[in-house]
C-alpha cells in the first residue's frame, strides 16, 4: 500500500523532476535533524507501532505498523481539491483560487508558511528528552506518533517552499533546520516554542493547547486563497485532532487518577504525599500553557492580520459560518490597555483578527476544561479547574504592560513577583513532578501511579500492547 517512491505523496512529484530533486536533496538534511534533535535514545533499537499516512482518504492515512523512527515515511499529502473553489474572504471575495502564488503577496505568504513551519520541528525539539520519563509505553508511542506527524508537518510546509517560493524558498527550508528550540543565538520564531518540555504534565498541556494554537491557525489557513496551502492545511488538521486528543486525554487520565487518589486517603492528606499530582499544580500548569498559547495568536490588534485577510491570504475560523466575509465596516470592540488601564475600545474589524481567533480558540479550550471537570464532578468533588483570564501572564498584546492575575484584577510590579508563583509553577512544583517521572514504566500494561491508564488502546489494540519493542 505504501509506494515505493522515495518520498511518499499524492502531487504527482515524478512530473516534476527538478522539484523531485530539490526535495531529496533536503530529505538527507531532514533524516541528520531528526536524529540530531529528535526523541533521543529512541532511535536505533526501537520499534514504535506507529500509524503513517499513505494517501488522504480515510482507510489510507490510518495505516498502522511497527517502525524504526528514522525510517518512518515522511510524506507529502493534500486533501482532495474542491472543484471551482473561489476566494471565501476579503477584497478578492469571490474570484477563483491561485495556483499559484502572486508576486504582490510573495514575501507576506512566505513569511505565514515559514512561521507554521518553524513551529513543527520545534516543538519534537522541545520534546526529545521526555521518553526517558513516560508514564508507560502506551505513552510513550503516543509521544512519538505526535512527533512523526510534527515531522511530516514540517515536510508539508516545506514541499510549499521549495514548490513556490524558488530560491528563497530552498534557503529558507534550510533554515527550518538549522533554527534549534531554546537556542540563544538562532531560536524558534515564536515564543512558547522556546520553552523546554520536561515533564509529562507539561507535554500533555502544550498538546491541549498549543496544538490547540496549531488547530485555530490551521483552521485559518485552510481557508487561504492560496489553494496548495489551504489543501495542505486540511490535510495537517486531520492529524491535530490526534495531538489534542493526546492531550485531553494525558491530563484527564491524571486528573482520574488524582480522584482515586484523594479518595484513598478518604480526602485528608495532600496527594502528592502518595505520589500523585495535586490539582492545585494541575491548575498552575493550565495557567502557563493557556497563556502562553494565547500569546501565540499575536497581537489583539494587527496591521499584519488585516493585511493578511484583506489580501485573503488567513481568513477566521470556519470562514462559511460568517455571513459577512468583506468585513469592511464592522468594529470589533475589545478590552485594550491604555496609561496601565483596562479600557475597552472600538477597533476596526479586520485590525482585529487575531483576536478574533483568539476567540475561537479560547471557546475550543473551554469545552475541554469543561469535560475535565465532569471527571471531579464524577467523583463527588466540587473542586473545578479553569481556564484563567486573558489578560493574565501574557507576553504578546496590549496587557504585556500589565499585571494580573487569574481573574483578571490588576496587580502591581511587586505584588506580581510575590505572588506570581500562587499561579504559576515554581521551581518546586517542577522538582516534584521530576520525581515522581524519575523512572520511566517500559513494561508493557503498566502505568505510572499519578497516571490512570486509558480507556482503550490504539486501533483496537488491548492498553497492555508492546506499543514500543525493543529490538534484541
Ligand atoms: N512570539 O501583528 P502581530 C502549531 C510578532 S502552532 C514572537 O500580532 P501577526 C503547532 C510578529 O511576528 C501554529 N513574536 O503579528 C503547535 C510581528 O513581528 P514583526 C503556528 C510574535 O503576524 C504545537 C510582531 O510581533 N502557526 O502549528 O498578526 C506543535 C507584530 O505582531 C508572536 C502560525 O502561527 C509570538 N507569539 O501574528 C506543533 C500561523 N506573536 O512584524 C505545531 C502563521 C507576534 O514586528 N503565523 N509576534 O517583525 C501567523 O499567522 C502570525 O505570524 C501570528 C502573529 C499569528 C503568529
Ligand atoms: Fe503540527
Ligand atoms: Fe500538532
Amino acid at each position: 500500500m505504501i509506494s515505493a517512491d522515495r518520498i511518499p505523496n499524492n502531487v504527482d512529484l515524478h512530473l516534476n523532476k527538478r522539484l523531485q530533486r530539490a526535495l531529496e536533496h533536503w530529505q538527507p538534511a531532514y533524516i541528520q535533524w531528526w536524529k540530531d534533535m529528535g526523541p533521543q535514545g529512541f532511535q536505533e533499537y526501537h520499534q514504535v507501532y506507529v500509524r503513517t499516512a499513505v494517501s488522504v482518504d480515510p482507510s489510507g492515512w490510518a495505516h498502522f505498523e511497527y517502525v524504526r523512527l528514522p525510517e518512518y515515511r515522511w510524506g507529502i499529502f493534500l486533501a482532495d481539491p474542491v472543484v471551482n473553489r473561489t476566494i471565501g474572504f476579503g477584497d478578492f471575495f469571490g474570484q477563483p483560487v491561485w495556483q499559484e502564488v502572486p508576486g504582490e503577496f510573495r514575501n507576506q505568504l512566505r513569511r505565514l508558511i515559514v512561521t507554521q513551519g518553524d513551529t513543527e520541528p520545534a516543538s519534537v525539539e522541545q520534546q526529545r528528552w521526555l521518553g526517558h520519563r513516560c508514564p508507560s509505553l502506551y505513552d510513550l508511542r503516543n509521544l512519538f506518533q505526535v512527533n512523526v506527524e510534527e515531522g511530516r508537518h514540517l515536510w508539508a510546509m516545506v514541499y510549499l517552499l521549495h514548490s513556490y517560493f524558488g530560491r528563497d524558498g530552498r534557503d529558507e527550508a534550510e533554515e527550518l533546520l538549522a533554527r534549534q528550540s531554546g537556542n540563544r543565538d538562532k531560536p524558534r520564531i515564536l515564543d512558547a516554542f522556546n520553552e523546554p518540555i520536561e515533564t509529562w504534565l507539561d507535554f500533555f498541556m502544550f498538546t491541549m493547547f498549543t496544538d490547540r494554537d496549531g488547530k485555530s491557525q490551521l483552521l485559518s489557513l485552510s481557508e487561504s486563497s492560496l489553494d496548495p496551502l489551504s489543501r495542505t492545511t486540511r490535510f495537517m488538521l486531520t492529524e491535530e485532532a490526534h495531538h489534542m486528543f493526546v492531550g485531553e486525554t494525558g491530563i484527564g487520565r491524571i486528573i482520574e487518577r488524582t480522584c482515586e487518589l484523594m479518595k484513598m486517603t478518604g480526602f485528608s492528606e495532600d496527594v502528592r504525599q502518595i505520589g500523585g499530582i495535586d490539582l492545585d499544580t494541575i491548575q498552575k500548569h493550565i495557567n502557563l500553557w493557556f497563556s502562553l498559547s494565547l500569546d501565540l495568536h499575536g497581537n489583539e490588534i494587527s496591521t499584519n492580520a488585516a493585511a493578511y485577510f484583506a489580501n485573503g491570504l488567513k481568513g477566521r475560523a470556519e470562514e462559511a459560518k460568517w455571513t459577512d466575509h468583506l468585513v469592511t465596516e464592522d468594529v470589533y470592540h475589545l478590552h485594550g490597555v491604555r496609561d496601565g488601564q483596562v479600557v475597552e475600545m472600538d477597533v476596526p474589524m479586520r485590525n482585529a483578527m487575531n483576536e478574533v481567533l483568539r476567540d475561537w480558540y479560547v471557546d475550543d479550550c473551554q469545552a475541554g476544561v469543561d469535560r475535565w471537570n465532569k471527571i471531579l464532578a464524577r467523583h463527588g468533588l466540587s473542586d473545578r479547574l479553569r481556564l484563567p483570564d486573558r489578560k493574565f501572564n501574557r507576553g504578546i498584546g496590549q496587557f504585556t504592560s500589565i499585571n494580573c492575575d487569574p481573574d483578571g484584577h490588576l496587580l502591581s510590579d511587586d505584588d506580581w513577583k510575590r505572588r506570581k508563583h500562587e499561579w504559576l509553577p515554581n521551581a518546586a512544583d517542577k522538582a516534584f513532578l521530576l520525581s515522581i517521572m524519575d523512572t520511566p514504566i517500559y513494561e508493557a500494561g503498566r502505568f505510572a501511579n499519578y497516571i490512570a491508564p486509558p480507556a482503550r488502546g490504539v486501533k483496537g489494540k488491548p492498553v497492555s500492547f508492546e506499543y514500543v519493542r525493543t529490538e534484541a
